[in-house]
């Protein structure tokens, strides 16, 4: 495998499933903090015990350490997020909170003492729980004007630290996950359409602002969207299921289009039209988004679904899905389809020619620790080894079709809160974190297997795959 010298290798995190430290210097409340079941069920009235993600593995304390760990794999990159309410703590604030901003400050250096790149999720599923309360989060149009505050802030704090920026985790399950994705209030079944979409274009307007800022306050900075990617495969070849498909896409490829081609494409216009939706939308604001498009396309990768008449459901990830005959899934039903990811890269790049970035891939799975013979403990994960070794060799691939991919970021590099299930069960990491589902452990951190894996296969430029 032949992957370019400057491929950015590295693991991904959010803030608010690994950080913890829920209240601890300045920081306000967020979504995920009166989430304790994740997607699976609505806003507690206020933070409740059973909730992993307030101490999650408590990484704003223990960061030095683990940040050593990526080291020793090698790390380009590191993508994180910044927990919005620690800069703001109820969100609509007039001032930063100083303290948030500072440790922000030495998390970035401590990935630049190891010459690690950070790459800043600006927003991943945590908008301040005041903005979601009092506003009904993205559904209302005030909220473009806080983000623009807190961006600003972000940019002015850490221009000459950052240069790889994300304006919104997976913006496309908005539509899908209002609560977590937007901190709309208001349940989904009772959202009408025009809701929705409405939210997106705020978003949309709110990502074209970062994404001028960003290149007016940083030149050398680079703006990317981030969407939930899933290749979409017919049922059968019947042109019936082939048009279900492409419809199918444009719910996902409309977030890529908006922030690439910077216009509303015409299939969404007929929906619109075709479905009653009016989006309130200004002059001013249609040539912010034609004005402003991305530096590149970053998605996340974990499954492949199928659609067309007929079919059973539950092949999919929290965008749901049909199943495929044809593949595995994961023990949480997820599907799993490396050569899914080489037509992902080919398909993306055809339809938008920017730079793609895999910003999220992995395995979620139980794992055992067990003594590894030398004293410590380890876990012997070759299904995770297994995993991401046939995603890179199709990585590798697409790169080899003409692809350009400027890196890959593992999803939870050390094992963290799950978003879907907010359990800590669902492990991901090279890094085990010893905190168990019902709260107890010691937080302590062993590397995996697949630490050293991954460190021989960043060592090698790939080679070792
Ligand atoms: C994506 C999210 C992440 C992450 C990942 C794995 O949807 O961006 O935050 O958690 O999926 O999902 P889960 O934790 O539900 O297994």
């Amino acid at each position: 495998m032949i992957f370019p010298d400057d491929f950015l290798w590295g693991g991904a995190v959010a803030a608010n499933q690994c950080e913890g430290a829920y209240h601890e210097d300045g920081k306000g409340l967020d979504i995920q903090d009166v989430m304790p079941k994740g997607i699976l069920s609505g806003p507690t009235a206020e933070p409740t015990p059973d909730n992993l993600k307030l101490k999650a593995i408590d990484f704003y304390h223990r960061y030095p350490e683990d940040i050593k760990l990526f080291a020793e794999m090698g790390f380009k990159v590191f993508r994180t997020s910044i927990a919005w309410s620690r800069i703001y703590p109820n969100g609509d604030d007039a001032e930063p909170n100083e303290e948030g901003l500072a440790f922000y400050d030495r998390l970035f250096d401590e990935c630049r003492k190891y010459g690690i790149e950070p790459l800043v999720t600006i927003s991943h599923y945590e908008t301040p729980l005041h903005l979601a309360k009092a506003y009904n989060g993205w559904a209302n149009h005030a909220l473009i004007g806080f983000y623009e505050r807190y961006v600003r802030t972000l940019f002015e704090r850490y221009r000459g630290k950052v240069k790889y920026w994300l304006t919104f985790n997976e913006i496309n399950s908005v539509l899908h996950q209002p609560l977590l994705s937007g901190g709309i209030m208001t349940p989904r079944e009772k959202l009408s359409l025009t809701d929705l979409y409405q939210a997106c274009h705020h978003e949309f307007v709110a990502s074209a602002l970062a994404t001028k800022l960003a290149h007016e306050m940083m030149p050398e900075a680079k703006v990317g969207c981030m969407i939930l990617a899933m290749p979409i495969y017919p049922l059968t070849p019947a042109p019936d299921d082939m048009i279900a498909v492409m419809q199918a896409n444009h719910f996902n490829d409309f977030f890529g289009d908006m922030h690439v081609r910077g216009r509303y494409p015409g299939y969404m216009k007929r929906y619109f039209r075709e479905n009653g939706i009016e989006i309130r939308m200004t002059p001013e604001e249609e040539l912010l988004l034609r004005e402003n498009t991305v530096d590149f396309v970053s998605f996340s990768y974990y499954v492949s679904i199928c659609e067309g008449r007929g079919g059973e459901n539950g092949g999919g990830n929290i965008l749901g899905g049909k199943k495929n005959p044809y593949l595995k899934a994961s023990e949480w039903g997820w599907q799993i389809d490396p050569q899914g990811l080489r037509y992902t890269l080919n398909r993306f790049y055809d339809r938008w020619q920017k730079p793609l970035f895999i910003v999220e891939n992995g395995l979620g799975a139980r794992d055992v620790l067990v003594d590894d013979g030398k004293g410590g403990r380890t876990v012997e994960d070759d299904y995770r080894i297994a995993y991401l070794n046939d995603h890179l060799v199709q990585v590798g691939e697409a790169i080899a079709d003409g692809v350009p991919v400027m890196g890959y970021t593992t999803w939870g590099c050390i094992d963290l809160v799950s978003a879907s299930t907010a359990q800590m069960s669902k492990r991901y990491g090279f890094i085990y974190v010893d905190r168990n589902d019902d709260g107890t452990g010691t937080l302590a951190r062993y590397p995996k297997k697949s630490f050293y894996w991954y460190r021989d296969v960043i060592a090698s430029n790939g080679a070792a795959l």
